[in-house]
């Protein structure tokens, strides 16, 4: 990976033209709720889709939903361990997915539901995780209920082998197309599916759903709460290029450099755009706008300049004006980058950036509870 050549100095960072959220592509300035939900909430989704990530087919024939045991519940004192398979059919063939999901075994429900999109190769065999990454233990207390899917489990996450999952058993003809589902498509369905599932269990409150992930499941993560507005939270932790940082700024991780590491995580004609990200028809702040009227949190660290932190921000400023300009909210983002101290948690958007490296800690976790709860203390 060619990360030495990596711009880090923000004085080259290009000066630059950002597409506009407020104003459609036919050129209609979009002030009303209607015009943003009618027009130009859709048209920006479809050029997501179209150039960035890819298409997410979302019909097939039949869902079954069965429980396995094959792990050991790590808190049976006081959490329920339920490892549920998702098998999806289409065209005669089927797909199992597996999804792990604890319930807090005192109160009746139904819980809020935080679910996590993992992709680590420590934890491939779809199992439980650790502390502080997926912090089960302390959701539990809280009240919550929590679960995960694993990456792997659906699409492999693996430039030789992506198709080695729903691609190749459920929808074999996005293979061959320019604007066809690659992974971050794939994990994104597979957090539909995971929904479909909650939605259909009442111990879940699925009015209270937060979905998170960190830097390739942040990306993914965006891209699915963009998509499907079941989920009221979206929680991308260090989710950098491609995900919440603003792509003209090629500061980090470039499109060319993600494209050439990683080429089965976006769809074709995102390649157009290596190093020619003043192109794109969209950037990543409107990314940031999809999410609305439902909450956004981003969530950066110091140590991870390869993220584009300020990129980062920035695209939480400029995104989080859906709230103000349409959908009439006091959020707003008076700082600059440089002034951030301490977690902005307010009623709909968030950011915080914290010290130290790459990763997704419980420091992180503790602002998305605390964001999470701000936004649900509304709906009873
Ligand atoms: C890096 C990649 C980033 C980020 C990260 C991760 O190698 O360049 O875009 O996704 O992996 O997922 O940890």
């Amino acid at each position: 990976m060619a990360q030495h050549n990596a711009n880090y100095d923000e004085s080259k960072v290009p000066d630059i033209t950002l597409p506009d959220i407020f104003v459609s592509l036919r050129g209609k300035l979009i002030s009303t709720q209607q015009d943003w939900e009618e027009i130009r909430r859709l048209e920006i989704l479809d050029l997501f889709r179209e150039h960035v990530y890819g298409n997410i087919p979302s019909d097939f024939d039949h869902i079954l939903y069965s429980e396995v045991q094959e792990s050991q519940n790590p808190y049976p004192e006081k959490a329920i361990l339920k490892e549920v398979n998702i098998t999806v059919s289409r065209n005669g063939k089927s797909h199992t997915m597996r999804l792990n999901v604890f319930l807090p075994k005192s109160g009746k429900g139904p819980f809020p539901i935080f679910l996590l999109i993992n992709y680590q190769p420590k934890y491939a065999d779809g199992k439980l995780v650790e502390e502080g990454y997926w912090p089960v233990s302390e959701l539990i207390d809280r009240g919550y209920a929590t679960a995960s899917f694993h990456g792997e489990t659906v699409a492999p996450d693996d430039a030789e082998r992506f198709s080695e999952g729903i691609l190749n058993t459920l929808y074999p003809e996005e293979l061959d197309k320019a604007d066809g589902m690659r992974t971050f498509g794939a994990w994104a369905w597979a957090a539909m599916r995971a929904m479909d599932y909650f939605q259909q269990d009442p111990i879940f409150d699925t009015r209270k759903s937060a979905l998170a992930g960190h830097s390739r499941a942040g990306k993914t993560t965006l891209w699915a709460a963009a998509n499907d507005t079941r989920w009221s939270v979206a929680f991308p932790n260090e989710s950098g290029c491609g995900g919440a940082a603003i792509s003209r700024r090629k500061y980090g991780e470039t499109v060319a450099v993600i494209n050439t590491s990683f080429p089965h995580w976006f769809t074709d004609n995102f390649t157009a755009y290596n190093g020619q990200e003043e192109d794109l028809p969209v950037d990543q702040h409107m990314l940031a706008a999809l999410i609305a009227p439902r909450a956004l949190y981003f969530a950066s660290a110091r140590g991870d300049q390869w993220s584009d932190p300020k990129g980062e921000y920035i695209s939480m400023q400029l995104g989080s004006r859906i709230y103000s300009e349409i959908y009439n909210q006091e959020v707003n983002f008076p700082l600059a980058f440089e002034e951030i101290g301490s977690p902005i948690i307010q009623p709909f958007a968030g950011y915080h950036i914290r010290e130290g490296k790459h990763n997704l800690t419980w420091e992180d976790w503790e602002h998305f509870i605390d964001f999470a709860e701000i936004q649900w203390k509304q709906i009873r």
